[in-house]
């Protein structure tokens, strides 16, 4: 007979969107029973998997990711590619109201037989949205999608995050001021592959000009000259349509250029480490909370650390002392 992870498995190769996403929910649970399934899902999965490009697209709420991502996305599968789209908001806490609010800012996409989005999961588990994100582009890769687009509110962790699984990262700002460029934090600069200047459409297209000039000059103050890739700064309107095929163009460019570097080789392979890496602080974080006689102290330490009590270094060494023990 067989498991439910082949059954699982053999769906998502055969495209089944209904099997996609019960094995999309398999691998976001937290339920100890479905670890093992989970796990030889993905061990089915992975040799199908690493023709696709992984794109992140960041930008501050309101930005305009949604709607950027539902023009450009169709532009894709109009000329051929299937594209799925995995939206991650850590700040969310209720996936009902997630799942219809990015479905309806896509909804050409979310009808399009060539795309699959999946709104984020609620923020609940420990480390879990990272993990789910990297798995969920598992599945979308092994089911066809050759083209898997995250798409990430710009809130500090969660950007170094999605950048660290991603092969291209893009940026997207306002058009703004100077003022509000010095708001830029330095790390947004310093992540991006590309980034795009968004709503540079009617009243705003002055200032937009002004900004990708900004940005530019900020972008040679604050990052190194790399020999293979210079990030640029681009003007584009998700909402018009505008700048999106250059933007296509540039996000091509990028995946061309590494592969002919060899970055592009290294990266996957940082990719692969840094899964493994946060598997174990998964791994670790999970066995504090599951840990009884842990559990018992744990809300004594977090009071005493939280209220400057107890100094925060000997509250992580009380706590890894009893789950030494055991
Ligand atoms: N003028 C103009 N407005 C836009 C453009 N793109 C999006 N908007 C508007 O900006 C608002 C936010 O757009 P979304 O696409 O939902 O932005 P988002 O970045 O996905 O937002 P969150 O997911 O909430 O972080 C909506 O009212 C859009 O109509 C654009 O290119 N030009
Ligand atoms: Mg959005």
């Amino acid at each position: 007979m067989k498991t439910k992870a082949e059954d699982l498995a053999n769906g998502v190769k055969k495209g089944d969107r209904a099997i996609i996403g019960q094995a999309i929910t398999l691998v976001e649970s937290s339920l100890v029973e479905d670890q093992q399934a989970a796990h030889s899902l993905l061990e089915e999965l992975l040799p199908h998997t690493g023709n696709a490009h992984r794109i992140g697209i960041t930008g501050a709420p309101g930005v305009g990711k949604s709607t950027l991502i539902e023009s450009l996305g169709s532009q894709l599968t109009d000329s051929g590619h299937r594209v799925a789209v995995l939206a991650v908001d850590p700040t969310s806490t209720i996936t009902k109201g997630s799942i219809l609010g990015d479905k309806t800012r896509m909804s050409k996409l979310a009808n399009d037989p060539s795309a699959f989005i999946r709104p984020s999961p609620s923020a609940g588990t420990l480390g879990g949205v990272a993990r789910t994100t990297r798995e969920t582009m598992v599945i979308l890769e092994a089911a066809g999608y050759d083209v898997v687009i995250v798409e990430t509110v710009g809130v500090g962790q969660s950007e170094t995050e999605i950048a660290s699984m991603v092969d291209t990262f893009l940026t997207l700002l306002l058009p703004g001021a100077g003022d509000e460029l010095q708001g830029i934090k330095k790390g947004v600069l310093e992540l991006a592959d590309l980034i795009a200047v968004n709503k540079a459409d009617g009243d705003n297209l002055s200032r937009a000009r002004n900004s990708v000039n900004d940005y530019t000059m900020a972008l040679r103050l604050t990052r190194p000259i790399n020999k293979n890739w210079e990030p640029h700064v681009m003007m584009v309107s998700g909402l018009t349509g505008e700048g999106l095929e250059d933007l296509w163009f540039a996000i091509t460019k990028h995946r061309q250029v590494l592969t002919e570097s060899g970055d592009w080789e290294k990266k996957r392979s940082d990719q692969r480490l840094s899964w493994m890496w946060s598997a174990i602080e998964n791994h670790v974080i999970s066995g504090i909370h599951g840990h009884l006689e842990v559990m018992q102290i744990l809300e004594k330490i977090e009071h005493e650390v939280s209220s400057g009590v107890m100094n925060p270094r000997r509250g992580a060494e009380e706590i890894l002392k009893v789950l030494e023990k055991s």
